[in-house]
């Protein structure tokens, strides 16, 4: 399978991030499928022809039908809004595409189900876009622990900090629409730290939250005098359970100074584990197994040819961004397309994430906990 042809539906913030990614991988990744950038989708054709041209798109296309049942494309990559992955993804996998979504995952738990079980039934590799867990440092957190270096896992707790609507002119955008978003700050990063949770320490139980919406009203983007509901929450904040450990979690875009704050740790019998996006080439290990006087928190370069991904980067010290996660993330779907193999994390894996998020707008609605639905772990085999 020398090529793939790739169809993608959007083009505005993730759509840059997936198209570089398209088309960086198989510089850094020999010996994968060559992915070609055949069509991308847009409901504008003036904007998706620019959007084509700017992000490398061979030809464009104005309804998704029309890009998911032509016969030149392998790969559905859905970079829309949440409100449509359901209805897209679905009928890729009936056409019988490969499909990657963004996250979350959908708007609701229903519908991720039947996203799963129309891509399991298929037979397609699915995989939702949590690209985090392609960062090299985090890839590592999941190695250690896998491998018993933190030993019981007594606790997990995260936190993804933002600040870009804590301006109360800031518009009522797409994303503080609950039909269109379906969540707020909940869907939007809790998504990714709940994933996080799940790769690195296993699935979320039960959950007891609180959500909040600290600024009702906006201007509206196009009509800036009148204002509009905001119907998604701004802020949440809710514990759990992870079998036996505690879990907290904490999600905001009204934190000034936290651009892009993505922060977790994990703390185990044998040593702690901790993380923060802002500087996402290292991974703090306490060991606490060394002997005593060496005993610390050691501070992990993750930039070594051993550690996860980098032996397809730069020679030992020349850190990776932001955008290495998603090519990274691309390049292992373009390897499972081409050995039928696993890909992670998968629609199923998704779905349980979704699970949490239902189970935390639950339960900030009865001010009680909630379980979260058990789903089932299945992986695109
Ligand atoms: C929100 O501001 C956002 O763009 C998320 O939607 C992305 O998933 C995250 O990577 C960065 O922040």
């Amino acid at each position: 399978m020398a090529e793939i042809n790739v169809g993608m539906v959007g083009y505005a913030f993730m759509g840059k991030a997936h198209s570089n990614a398209w088309r960086q991988a198989p510089h850094f990744f020999p010996g994968i499928p060559r992915p070609r950038l055949k069509a991308i989708c847009g409901r504008t054709r003036i904007a998706v022809e620019h959007a084509a041209t700017e992000l490398g798109w061979e030809s464009t296309e104005t309804d998704w039908r029309r890009l998911v049942e032509r016969k030149d494309i392998d790969v559905v990559d859905i970079v829309t809004p949440g409100d449509s992955h359901a209805e897209i993804a679905i009928a890729a996998a009936q056409a019988g595409k490969h499909v990657i979504c963004e996250k979350p995952l959908a708007n609701s738990l229903a519908e991720a189900r039947a996203m799963v079980a129309a891509a399991e039934t298929a037979g397609v590799r699915n995989m939702v876009m949590f690209n985090y867990r392609r960062v090299p440092a985090i890839a590592l957190a999941q190695r250690l622990i896998a491998e018993g270096r933190l030993g019981r896992i007594f606790h997990y707790r995260a936190q993804y900090l933002q600040d870009w609507i804590v301006d109360p002119k800031f518009p009522r955008v797409w994303r503080l629409d609950k039909t269109v978003a379906g969540s707020g700050a909940l869907g939007d990063l809790g998504a990714h730290i709940a994933d996080l949770a799940l790769y690195l320490v296993g699935p979320v139980q039960r959950v007891f939250a609180v959500t909040a919406t600290m600024i009702e009203e906006r201007p509206l983007p196009d009509k800036r005098d009148t204002l509009a509901p905001v119907t998604v929450d701004d802020c949440a904040a809710f514990i759990g359970t992870i079998g036996q450990a505690t879990a907290a979690f904490e999600v905001t875009r009204l934190a000034p100074g936290r651009k892009n704050y993505l922060a977790f740790e994990v703390n185990g019998s044998r040593g702690s584990l901790r993380f923060n996006l802002e500087r996402l080439n290292e991974l703090e290990f306490y060991d606490r197994t060394l002997p005593e006087p060496a005993q610390g928190w050691n501070n992990i370069m993750v930039t070594d040819g051993g550690h996860p991904y980098i032996s397809h980067w730069w020679p030992a010290g020349h850190v990776l961004g932001y955008e290495h996660t998603f090519i990274n993330a691309v390049a292992d779907f373009l390897a499972a397309v081409a050995a039928k193999g696993e890909v992670h994390p998968s629609f199923a894996e998704g779905a349980m994430t979704n699970a949490v998020l239902d189970a935390v707008e639950r339960s900030a609605q009865s001010g009680t906990w909630e379980s979260v639905a058990a789903e089932r772990r299945r992986s695109a085999s």
